[in-house]
């Protein structure tokens, strides 16, 4: 009942908590090394101010912040208090932040965090040093606190240790031992611990740590200014208890990148505000070099302070001028997209990750790390945090740090869910992309890949749709021109082309590779050579993983349509170790059109080496050809919803293959079209799409894809908890709703009301311009899943009246792709 020897590297808050969560669910074999003394060992926990704000765009991130605010809640060190529930607030000094509260307040509703909006005087009587004049609004939650770091630490160290991990202190990890590629000991200057399984918690440090063993750790360290006030005399007045330490709430005021919390008489504040300060994990003093000092502590840097300082006294007049007691610039992790590293790496078996985890996450990332470890599979969705979720490219250095920066930059700012970031750009181009900034493309980014969302060019066929796309709303219109709804409209009517490089595509060959298929997807693969199959990876609870469309090219060949990296990564951690399945992300140097809309097969037909009349090459089946020069794989499917092919070849002749179909399209009325116009079809036609739709969270039949798996076929990963869900049946449903008011479309996440209470949210959303309505899917208990159910969704403080509707909203009988 041990379970297996794990050695987790580091004993901050990260680290300890997960010694905490393993040893709570009975592996007790646990050994934690640390460098440092504890229970303050010198890295980002030991002097973090342990501030907590909960609200979060993500689901998942909101969910660590919360079961961590729930665990500190209910701990104690020797009758002191680990958490306290003193609130927070975030002020609005400007109208676009305070119209984000909004949809702060709305992410919180979706993911049932309590919380509610005050105008600037309610701020100030919840927190009387603000200046009511300084803002314009805030918004506030009453569960958000604080903690100590330290204490917090040993409350869940001592606990680990009483159920029989060990911690050893002042112990440096200088290796880790592999055979075969899996890992077997942790080496330490004073000596060696056999271990099966090791975690790398070791915060800023995790990139050397990664290096040990070949594995990039994707983080940079910034350092991070924090001062505190000398004693005020406006705080004083208060006489607050020296044990409680605080008693009015957290303050952030984001438009200055400045944040607060209150320390009996004075005030500790930070600040983002200033010159990004990147520092290198290999150049950050060891504990030697920096004791008696914390490594993880560097001066105070008074010039880069000044303006935040200004702005400090701005919204408390208590700081204009107030003498500073301390200052220094503390250093922590960012990774380039904000989320922390979870989950264990593809190259070495049994080396795990828990890093770039703030504060307010820590206990929440580690209870789903001990939970993945001990029973296979987390129960929050984690795509966002998997430690590979990267391209190659995300991995080099200079991405890591351009963009750790960026975010540490950005932290604060209010992101439109659209918004690309701008550096480093163009990264990735498919072969198209000359032709594509000719029609005039607006690029976004995907995975690194320029793509266009639509095309100037096609601005005159607003002459023929104006009247069918209708207006919207100030933040929907961002990153959005009315010529997408005529793209969409022109492939429902005609013939469109479609850049779709950035969709995830891996070879699977060798003589094991159906049997490995067929083990780990739920839909039947033994086909013809020729079919193309919809199906999907579940976890080991029966969640879903991704969903694909594997296409059997060759009896031991398969090209795999995926959703990303963390697809490539599943597969090769679940092949067989023997050598008989070959895995290859070919993605890099391919190129993918898609060419949709009922006059598809009268443009391609005159160009392919091959029949491709629907008796010949029918709905979901592949074909390997050629279009003029250009050998080529063309799957028949879409996700648009019209007759047409994915079509795919070497990128090398990727601009071949694009000039040849858009000559013999010119007669046909043909038209490039983005991906503005592909995200409204799909939701016409209903198809989901993985991690905005469903996650891992989600099983098939709650979200609408139970034609997929076939439970009579034998064994495959995730059935036996499939066959214990569908007993139980579905607590909720993915369902579309309809919008009463065709202006009004919304972006994702929000609330949904039924009854005027939260019951679900919104998952992805668009306006539908062939069936003329805005459409939302959203979760929903099952109870109120039912079609015409009315509902409302919470959308920037409006309500918006919506009604669940009967999918596909489009083309039920499949006429149009079977055609
Ligand atoms: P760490 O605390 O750095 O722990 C890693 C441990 O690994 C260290 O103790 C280190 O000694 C050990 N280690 C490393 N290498 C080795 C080795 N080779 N051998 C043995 N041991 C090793 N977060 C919030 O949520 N709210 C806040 O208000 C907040 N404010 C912050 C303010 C400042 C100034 C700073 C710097 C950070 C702040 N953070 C905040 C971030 C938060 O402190 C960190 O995200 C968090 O503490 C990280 O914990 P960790 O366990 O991952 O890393
Ligand atoms: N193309 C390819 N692979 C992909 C996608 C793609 N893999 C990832 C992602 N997109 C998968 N998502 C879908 C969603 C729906 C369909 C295909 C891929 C689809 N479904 C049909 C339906 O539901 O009616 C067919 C189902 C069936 O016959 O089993 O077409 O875009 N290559």
């Amino acid at each position: 009942m041990a379970g297996p020897r794990v050695v987790i590297i580091g004993a901050g808050i990260v680290g300890t908590a997960l010694a905490d969560e393993l040893t709570m669910r009975g592996w007790t074999d646990v050994t934690v090394v640390e460098q440092g003394r504890l229970w303050a060992p010198g890295g980002s926990t030991s002097h973090a101010p342990g501030m907590f704000f909960q609200t979060n765009g993500s689901k998942t991130m909101t969910a660590f912040a919360q079961y961590t605010v729930g665990k500190y809640a209910g701990l104690e060190l020797d009758g002191r208090w680990c958490f306290r529930h003193i609130g927070s607030i975030e002020v609005a000094r400007t109208p676009a932040r305070l119209t984000d509260l909004h949809r702060r307040h709305e992410w919180a509703t979706s993911w049932g965090l309590e919380s509610r909006l005050l105008d600037p005087g309610e701020v100030q009587r919840l927190f009387p040093l603000i200046d009511p004049d300084a803002i314009l609004g805030g918004y506030h939650v009453p569960s958000d606190g604080i903690t100590v770091g330290s204490r917090v630490n040993e409350a869940q160290g001592r606990r680990a240790i009483d159920r029989g991990a060990r911690f050893v202190e002042g112990t440096q990890v200088t290796g880790i031992r592999t055979v075969r590629g899996r890992v077997t000991a942790v080496e330490t200057d004073s000596g060696e611990l056999a271990c099966d399984l090791v975690v790398c918690a070791a915060g800023f440090w995790g990139p050397r740590i990664g290096s040990l063993v070949g594995v990039t750790i994707p983080l940079q360290p910034l350092a991070h200014t924090l001062v505190k006030s000398g004693p005020l005399p406006e705080l004083a007045r208060f006489a607050i208890d020296p044990g409680d330490q605080s008693i009015h709430p957290i303050i952030r005021d984001q438009d200055v990148d400045m944040y607060y919390r209150e320390l009996v008489d004075r005030i500790w504040f930070g600040s983002y505000g200033h010159e990004p300060q990147p520092v290198s994990a290999w150049d950050i003093r060891s504990h030697a070099e920096a004791a008696p000092e914390m490594p993880s502590v560097l001066p105070f840097t008074a010039e880069l302070f000044e303006p935040s300082r200004r702005h400090a006294g701005e919204l408390m007049p208590a700081l204009r001028g107030a003498p500073l007691a301390e200052g220094f610039n503390g250093i922590f992790s960012f990774t380039p997209d904000g989320f922390p590293l979870m989950g264990e790496s593809p190259e070495v078996r049994g080396f795990w990750v828990a890093e770039a985890v703030w504060f307010t996450h820590s206990a929440g990332v580690s209870r789903e790390l001990a939970e993945w470890l001990v029973t296979g599979a987390p129960s929050l969705d984690l795509h966002e945090c998997d430690l590979n979720r990267f391209e190659r490219h995300q991995l080099t250095a200079d991405y890591v740090r351009t963009r750790g920066i960026q975010n540490y930059v950005e932290v604060y700012d209010v992101i439109h869910p659209l918004q690309p970031m701008e550096d480093p750009r163009p990264l990735r181009v498919a072969p198209f992309h000359v032709r594509e900034q000719a029609l005039g493309a607006c690029f976004l980014e995907s995975a690194g890949w320029e793509r266009p969302q639509w095309y100037e060019a096609n601005a005159s066929l607003l002459d023929r749709y104006a009247a069918d796309v209708p207006g919207r709303g100030q933040w929907a219109s961002r990153h959005w021109s009315p010529i997408a709804g005529a793209e969409a409209l022109a492939t429902r009517d005609g013939v469109a082309l479609y850049d779709i490089t950035t969709l995830k595509r891996i070879v699977v060959d060798g003589p094991g590779a159906l049997a490995f298929l067929d083990r780990l997807t739920t839909n039947r693969l033994d086909r013809p050579v020729g079919a193309v199959v919809y199906t999907l990876l579940l976890d080991p609870a029966g969640g879903i993983v991704s969903d694909l469309t594997i296409a059997r090219l060759a009896e031991d060949r398969f090209q795999v349509g995926a959703n990303g990296p963390v697809d490539v990564a599943w597969l090769r951690r679940h092949a067989p170790e023997d050598g008989t399945v070959r895995i290859e992300d070919v993605s890099a140097g391919t190129c993918a059109l898609g060419l949709w809309g009922p006059r598809a097969r009268e443009v391609i037909a005159p160009l392919v080496h091959g029949d491709v009349s629907n008796a010949a090459h029918p709905y979901f089946t592949a074909l390997s050809t050629e279009i003029g020069f250009v050998p080529v794989t063309m799957l028949r499917l879409s996700y648009v919803g019209e007759l047409g092919w994915e079509i795919y070849a070497d990128a090398d002749m990727g601009l071949k293959l694009w000039d040849t179909i858009w000559e013999a399209g010119q007669a046909h009325g043909l038209v490039a079209a983005g991906r503005a116009a592909f995200t409204s079809l799909r939701l016409e036609k209903g198809y989901r799409s993985y991690g905005a739709d469903m996650t891992s969270e989600h099983d098939p039949w709650e979200a609408g894809l139970g034609f997929a798996v076939k439970l009579d076929k034998g064994e495959f990963v995730g059935r036996d908890a499939l066959v214990r869900r569908r007993s139980a049946g579905p607590r909720r449903r993915l369902v579309p709703l309809v919008l009463d008011d065709p202006e009004a479309v919304v972006m994702g996440k929000e609330p949904v009301l039924v009854d005027g209470r939260p019951a679900g949210y919104v998952t992805s959303a668009a306006f539908g311009f062939r069936v003329g309505r805005s459409i939302a899917y959203a979760w929903l208990p099952s109870d109120a899943a039912t079609v015409g159910r009315r509902v409302e969704v919470a959308y920037f403080g409006d309500r918006l009246g919506a009604a669940v509707a009967e999918e596909p909203l489009y083309d039920p009988g499949m006429s149009r792709l079977r055609a």
